[in-house]
């Protein structure tokens, strides 16, 4: 543990009473937001936002109890970034899960706040590209990754903020927003139409909308920048994911086999949560130019009851 690294990351960027940083008893260095509208968590390892409270609320967001704190695993819950690419890499299987983004070191670059809000900027160089990740912790959760090609020539990329909700019980859950919209089924790697055809009626055999869940659920929604809400029927909540610069959204819940089989999530887990990522995935992977900056990000906010 590097006392003075820490001594210096809060006399540079904390502020009295708002945001400080800590050793977690991993020893990976945490930054701890307390405010009015908020209580916040978030790791420099990953650029890893674990934790975020609205005043007389909830938790948002779903943390395993099983995760591994430690610098070459990724911190399982909260909002993992995927990047540069979505899942297994394309051609190396040795290639970590999801990229390197969520695995890596970020180097806090910038810390303000205004009112009650308070934001927090890490960077990350991933060549061929430069990374800023922008977390903005108000009454409302928003999160941007910025992604610069610094490199002389075109680059493609995938990416997701791969949010874990918390929720009371994935049987309270259903999801609106995403009836429209064709999706690709991770588990048998089937396309299917929009649920809902023009008439509204179920007509793809996919999942019943609004979604419930009864199973494991790895579904691609593709070409969607819709937003999506959660609705929590036990606590009586609605959150609302509002996407920007995302054309693909990902539903996930690993349900009982694959929870099993995660060494970083408890088995029952999966009740308790639910994953909807704000992602670009092939085929609506990004395309970045030379010294082009693209954003994707996402507002997370729990509409009034
Ligand atoms: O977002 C869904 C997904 O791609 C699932 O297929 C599952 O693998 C999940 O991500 C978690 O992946 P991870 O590498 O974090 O275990």
């Amino acid at each position: 543990m590097d006392l003075a690294l820490l001594e210096s990351l809060n006399d540079r960027f904390a502020f009295e009473n708002r945001l400080e940083f800590a050793f977690h008893e991993s020893g990976l260095i945490a930054g701890h937001v307390k405010t009015d509208q908020c209580l916040a968590e978030f790791f420099l390892h990953g650029a890893h936002v674990t934790q975020f409270v609205p005043q007389d609320e909830k938790p948002l967001l779903f943390m395993s109890s099983e995760s591994m704190f430690d610098s070459s695993n990724p911190i399982r819950g909260g909002i993992p970034i995927c990047f540069p690419w979505f899942g297994s890499h394309p051609s190396n299987f040795e290639m970590p899960s999801h990229g390197f983004a969520r695995i890596s070191g970020w180097e806090l670059v910038e810390t303000s706040w205004h009112g009650e809000s308070v934001q927090v900027e890490l960077a990350l160089k991933l060549a061929p590209f430069d990374l800023r990740y922008v977390m903005t912790f108000s009454s409302e959760l928003h999160v941007e990754l910025q992604i610069t090609n610094a490199s002389d020539e075109l680059q493609t990329c995938e990416t997701a903020l791969h949010t874990y909700f918390a929720v009371s019980n994935i049987a309270n859950v259903s999801l609106t927003g995403l009836e429209n919209d064709s999706f690709i089924d991770q588990l048998t790697r089937e396309k299917h139409p929009p649920s809902l055809d023009s008439n509204g009626l179920n007509g793809s055999n996919g999942p019943v909308h609004p979604i419930s869940f009864e199973k494991e659920t790895d579904l691609i929604y593709l070409e969607t920048s819709a937003a999506i809400q959660i609705h929590d029927s036990d606590w009586n909540r609605t959150i609302e994911i509002e996407k920007e610069g995302s054309l693909s959204t990902v539903v996930w819940n690993p349900w009982i086999a694959k929870s099993a089989r995660m060494p970083d999530f408890g088995n029952d887990e999966y009740q308790n949560m639910v994953c909807v990522e704000t992602a670009n995935i092939s085929p609506q992977h990004m395309l970045i130019q030379p010294n082009e900056l693209k954003r994707v990000a996402c507002r997370h906010s729990i509409l009034q009851k």
